[in-house]
């Protein structure tokens, strides 16, 4: 393992103390929760099953022995575990860059606790030089990019990618997100936005950040 992959597996392992045994747990997508799934694999916590954000992590979790659920299924949430691409102080993040956002989001939004996991490079004091993820529905493709120019941004169709959802994504550049409440609610106010990347009105609850010195956790 590098580097990077030693402190996203040691922000896994410090995520684990957050599972909640008795009690559907949400799981995100990415190569940090792939270290989670390893170790929920290893540790077998006693869950009824999970919701997953992704089809990629739905079949990490079943070939790890775990049942999952549709989140129409499971209620209310305890515990949401997934990664992140930026994160400030506030616990603001920007999330999406592998394309399961709008699932993310209404993971995030059902459960009681998030609980969010990063390695140290994510942490930012100003959000947005990682390119901001827009799902939107295909027709207002054009609309919604000249929209967000106007809002500041440079957005770039991603290239060949189809959300889980059959969506296409935007790719938003050079954004300074001084007020990502504002930018959040400016940007899903346009019309033909499916899920705009920026977690500010529901941010994490818990920020777990491996660096070189340690796991820092905050709440
Ligand atoms: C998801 O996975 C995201 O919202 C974010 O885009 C990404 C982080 O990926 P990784 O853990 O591979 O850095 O949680």
């Amino acid at each position: 393992m590098g580097k990077q992959d030693d402190l996203k597996r040691a922000a896994a392992e410090a995520a684990y103390e957050y599972v909640s045994e008795g009690e559907y747990l949400g799981v995100g997508t990415g190569s940090t929760v792939n270290h989670f799934i390893d170790v929920l694999a290893e540790r077998k916590p006693e869950i009824p099953g999970c919701v997953s954000s992704s089809k990629a992590t739905t079949e990490r979790l079943r070939a790890a022995g775990f049942d999952v659920v549709d989140l129409n299924s499971s209620g209310e949430l305890g515990v949401y575990i997934d990664g992140a691409d930026e994160a400030n102080e506030h616990l603001e993040l920007i999330k999406g860059g592998g394309g399961a956002l709008t699932r993310e989001k209404i993971i995030a939004g059902a459960a009681r606790k998030f609980v969010c996991m990063v390695d140290g490079s994510k942490q930012v004091d100003l959000l947005g030089r990682f390119p901001l993820p827009v799902e939107v529905i295909e027709m207002g493709r054009s609309s919604v990019a000249r929209a967000l120019v106007k809002l500041g941004g440079e957005p770039e169709l991603r290239s060949g990618f189809i959300s889980d959802n059959g969506h296409p994504i935007l790719d938003v550049y050079n954004l300074d997100i001084m007020n990502p409440i504002e930018l959040e609610d400016a940007i899903n106010a346009l019309p033909g936005v499916v899920t705009v990347g920026l977690f500010a009105r529901r941010p994490a609850d818990v920020l777990i950040v491996g660096n070189d010195s340690g796991v820092e956790t905050r709440e």
